[in-house]
């Protein structure tokens, strides 16, 4: 059995900080659940361009407002506490943070830790043991 807290993570390769979110990576491919599960904080003002052509992903707002546009169909969803997004179809998608907007992420398969948001908002597909990438990808 695995137990984290969230303070535990804090300040460790686990805590990720990128320019418009904080995740925090509970799960990661290491971890060998098949899924990966990050508490996220997307900060109040941005917005988010995400395209995430190797993974599916789970996202389930628990704190916060803000606003989902699917960037393919150009649809628009309110986004607020209880409201699960899944991107079922690898949709280019953004994400504007009303107010901190908080996130429980789930991605399949699992992120290793080690990926970056290209220039398209696509984390590459790394091998777990590796750190190959082993999507068809050119990095950007
Ligand atoms: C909501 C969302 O997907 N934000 C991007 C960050 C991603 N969940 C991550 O790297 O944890």
């Amino acid at each position: 059995m695995i137990v984290r807290r969230l303070e535990d993570l804090e300040g460790t390769e686990r805590d990720v900080h990128a320019p418009t979110f904080v995740s925090r990576r509970f799960i990661l491919a290491g971890d060998g659940m098949g899924f990966s599960f990050h508490d996220t904080t997307l900060y109040a003002g941005t917005t988010t361009d995400m395209w995430y052509a190797n993974h599916v992903e789970s996202v389930y707002c628990i704190e916060g407002e803000g606003e989902l546009t699917d960037l393919g169909s150009g649809e628009v969803h309110k986004v607020e506490p209880g409201v699960l997004y899944a991107l079922d179809g690898h949709e280019h998608h953004s994400l504007r943070a009303i107010t901190d907007l908080r996130m429980m992420c789930v991605f399949n398969p699992a992120l290793t830790g080690q990926e970056v948001h290209d220039d398209d908002g696509v984390y590459p597909l790394l091998d777990p043991a590796t750190g190959e990438r082993l999507d068809k990808r050119e990095p950007a």
